[in-house]
């Protein structure tokens, strides 16, 4: 059994109350460094550890913290992310769910280490019940002492507020979610500047994800030097992964960082293999903004190593041969999975969520679902097929926020990958649309 260092207490009955999370240890924490560290210090034993943002990006926290400017007479912000809405990605709605007080310490911690007096969680606004069961825990926190005024007697004090999203997925973007913080549409700015110089009301900002605020407890409680011992090299300590698709568990599963991909899909501790005993066609490996890979790729990097669950082996040999660990959305397709369908599925998401602020975006992901929209219905010319490789490239790089290469990577990658797919779409309109009908090389 791997190490378990958020999700240790997850299934303790009432551990979502203040009590029973409080007799499980929680709220250390804050006790160890309000009244025994200074904030350095915390900021420090955050960039020690080797955490890195567990949002997408995987940019070092201790790194992002360090850069916050501390211009005279401005307040500074922690914001939490919870916009969780990336396609295959529930693993911060499972962890605010079941353990609203881990994020609420977190936040405590984390806003002491920061210097912020005011913090949000910016919640995805579907997500209403898991809003409920923040403002409860909240509430339960005030009560005892560890928000508000003077804070153990420390003297440091903090308000948590959360705020609902209006149900876009841009808002997941840092920048718009800072917009719609802030009242107006959530539109990405452009960086620089970055949050840490010029964030909420234009005053510095961090913007963290849950499993990454989450995380700061443990290593305050346990030390960097302990925490960057599990995992692998840069990809330190444990991951939540959100695990879907075809396979015979769905679930969220806490992992150490390095172990084997094909453990993590085939083994009864995890994934439990594919579903009906069918055989895996591809993956996704990190939400759907990133690149798709067909079974061989997925097992192995490009020298023939198992590939392993870390930043670094996911993305060996670039996008070619590679994919990225994202978010943690681990979507697994079994053989009976239209690659084609799946793309056009995920090309209407993108071109929905486009917010229309730059050309190649807003234009890009429409042209891209129609065209692969008359691939999968039967229309579709073979020249077609390039255009797609062609109007992706034009989006890739050319865009204010990382949308327009999210919508670009998984056609490309598609296409890469599966071109055949797409050619017998072409060939054999009409047995591509009949229903259930799904090439199969063999
Ligand atoms: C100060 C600098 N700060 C970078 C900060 C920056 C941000 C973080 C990472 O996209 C990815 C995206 C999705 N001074 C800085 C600096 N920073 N340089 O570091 O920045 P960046 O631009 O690399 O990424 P991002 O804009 O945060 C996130 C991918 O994640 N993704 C999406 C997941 C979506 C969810 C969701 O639904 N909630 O998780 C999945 O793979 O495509 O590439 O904080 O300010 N010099
Ligand atoms: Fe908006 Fe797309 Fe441009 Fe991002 S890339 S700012 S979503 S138009």
């Amino acid at each position: 059994m791997g190490r378990k260092l958020l999700t240790e207490h997850i299934n303790v009955e009432g551990i979502h109350t203040f009590d029973v999370y409080r007799k499980h240890g929680g709220y250390a924490s804050v006790e160890k460094a309000l009244k025994t560290m200074t904030p350095e210090e915390v900021v420090e034993e955050v960039k020690a550890s080797g955490l890195r943002g567990r949002g997408g990006a995987g940019f070092p926290t201790g790194m992002k913290w360090s850069f916050l400017a501390k211009p005279e007479g401005k307040p500074r912000y922690l914001v939490c992310n919870a916009d969780e809405s990336e396609p295959g990605t529930f693993k911060d709605r499972y962890l605010m769910e079941k353990l609203p007080h881990l994020l609420i310490e977190g936040m405590i911690t984390s806003s002491f280490a920061l210097g912020a007096r005011t913090s949000y969680i910016y919640i995805r606004g579907e997500l209403l019940y898991v809003l409920r069961i923040l403002e409860k825990a909240i509430a339960e926190a005030y009560a005892n002492g560890f928000l508000g005024e003077n804070i153990l007697g420390s003297g440091y004090s903090l308000d948590l507020h959360v705020h609902p999203g209006g149900g876009a997925y841009i808002c997941g973007e840092e920048t718009a979610l800072l917009e719609s913080l802030e009242g107006k549409r959530g539109n990405p700015r452009n960086k620089p500047p970055f949050p840490a110089v010029w964030g909420l009301y234009g005053c510095p900002t961090v913007v963290n994800n849950v499993e990454s605020i989450a995380t700061v407890p443990w290593i305050v409680n346990n030390s960097a030097a302990e925490y960057a011992k599990i995992g692998i090299g840069r990809s330190a300590g444990t991951k939540l992964i959100s695990a879907g698709g075809n396979i015979n568990k769905p679930g969220v599963y806490e992992i150490e960082l390095g172990i084997p991909v094909e453990e993590f899909i085939y083994s009864d501790e995890y994934c439990g293999g594919i579903w009906k005993s069918r055989d895996m066609k591809a993956v996704i490996a990190g939400g759907s903004s990133v690149p798709i890979l067909p079974k061989d790729l997925i097992l192995k990097t490009a020298n023939g190593e198992d590939r392993l669950m870390t930043y670094e082996s996911l993305s060996d040999g670039g996008f070619a041969t590679g994919t990225m660990l994202g978010s943690g959305g681990f979507f697994v397709m079994d053989d009976q999975t239209c690659i084609v369908r799946h793309t056009w599925t995920l090309a209407r998401f993108y071109h929905h969520e486009s917010c229309g602020q730059c050309s190649p975006c807003r234009e890009g992901t429409g042209w891209m679902e129609k065209v692969l929209h008359r691939i999968e219905h039967g229309h579709g010319h073979m020249h077609d097929i390039d255009l797609l490789v062609n109007v992706a490239k034009q989006i890739e790089g050319n865009t204010i926020c990382p949308l327009g290469d999210a919508a670009a990577w998984p056609v490309a990658a598609a296409i890469r990958h599966f071109r055949d797919e797409f050619e017998w779409h072409v060939k054999h309109p009409q047995a591509a649309t009949a229903p259930g009908a799904v090439f199969n090389k063999a």
